[in-house]
């Protein structure tokens, strides 16, 4: 792995922050603490952006609402990264690296920086960098960070849990049912956009901003923000000023509310590390692992309760550790 020019991605150049993001992605354990090191460098100059999530089944428009938006903040003088955590499967059209044609303008822009997710990453476990990958991109002076998410697996609340706001799009018409949107995820979304509000379906996308308003108005929300919701045209670039103005009295509301919620992250994001760490570092050992298999082979065959399985097991490595 090559140094890393910390200066240089300071000076957004464009080469040395994508073999930033490279390094912090790296599976390979011995890239770990060079990783680390870098994370510290960024970290002071890190935070200052805005962190959106946005979610959407595929075709509903992310890539086309992530250019006009991304472009009409680069517009008002911001600097915006674009990530993605995706489970790059073919099935659901892949990562976001074929949407660079969908995002051409904006990946022009040298206000902008789109850094597609690896192809085969996982997700949940440690190979998601993404939160890393924020304070990367965010030490390269990128003042909003769009992260962009399928909703496939566990990735919306992946990304609802490293970002500071969470948009979903919606299709116009149709409950979320049909859209296969789970119902989780409006629990958690900040807003919920109705994307494609132009032609015959303009009429159809301003019944559904009725139908979602009612519908949020029945769920439990918690927290400074009553979620709101709105509709746009990505493709006709209506709507999104009006959006931005939302979100910037998202962010007022939230002075305080939103570094409490980094802060929780943090420490989730830590203790998650933690577990996964042990758990790595107990993987390779292979007495433990030869006893704690035994163990679980009781429970499976009804020998032992799982109650005296733990204790044998913690047991275990008590006297062995
Ligand atoms: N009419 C209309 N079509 C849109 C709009 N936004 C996206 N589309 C179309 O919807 C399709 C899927 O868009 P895309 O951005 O690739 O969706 P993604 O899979 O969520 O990233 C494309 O054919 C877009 O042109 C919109 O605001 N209005
Ligand atoms: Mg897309």
């Amino acid at each position: 792995m090559p140094e890393i020019d910390f200066s240089a991605i300071r000076n957004s150049e464009r080469r040395a922050l994508a073999k930033a993001i490279t390094l912090v992605e790296s599976t390979n354990p011995r890239h770990r603490k060079e990783a680390a090191a870098l994370l510290e460098q960024c970290l002071p100059h890190s935070g200052q952006s805005i962190r959106i999530g946005i979610s959407g089944v595929p075709g509903v428009g992310k890539s086309t609402f992530i250019e006009a938006f991304g472009l009409f903040l680069i517009g008002l003088g911001k600097r915006v990264g674009v990530l993605a955590v995706d489970p790059s499967s073919p099935l659901h059209g892949g990562s976001i690296l074929g949407d660079k044609t969908r995002m051409e303008k904006l990946s022009r822009k040298t206000d902008a920086f789109i850094r597609p997710s690896p192809a085969g990453r996982s997700l949940g476990g440690v190979a998601n960098r993404t939160r890393e990958v924020i304070l990367v991109t965010e030490s390269a002076g990128f003042d909003v960070i769009l992260v962009e998410t399928v909703g496939v697996g566990q990735s919306e609340y992946e990304v609802h849990s490293m970002t500071d706001l969470f948009l979903v799009l919606i299709q116009p018409g149709g409950g979320d049912e049909l859209q296969g949107i789970k119902k989780g995820i409006l629990e958690v979304a900040d807003f919920i956009v109705i994307n494609k509000a132009d032609g015959d379906a303009e009429r159809l996308a301003n019944q559904s901003v009725v139908h979602y308003k009612n519908a949020m108005g029945y769920l439990n929300h918690q927290g400074f923000w009553t979620p709101e919701v709105l509709s746009v045209s990505s493709l006709e670039q209506r709507g999104i000023e009006a959006l931005w103005d939302r979100i910037s009295a998202y962010c007022e509301a939230g002075t305080e509310a939103i570094p409490e919620r980094r802060t929780g992250q943090a420490s989730q994001w830590f203790e998650r590390l933690l577990s996964e760490g042990i758990a790595n570092h107990l993987d390779e050992n292979a007495t433990w692992v030869d006893f704690y298999k035994a163990q679980k082979k009781h429970v499976t065959l009804g020998q032992i309760s799982p109650t005296q399985a733990a204790i044998s097991c913690i047991d275990w490595l008590k006297n062995n550790l």
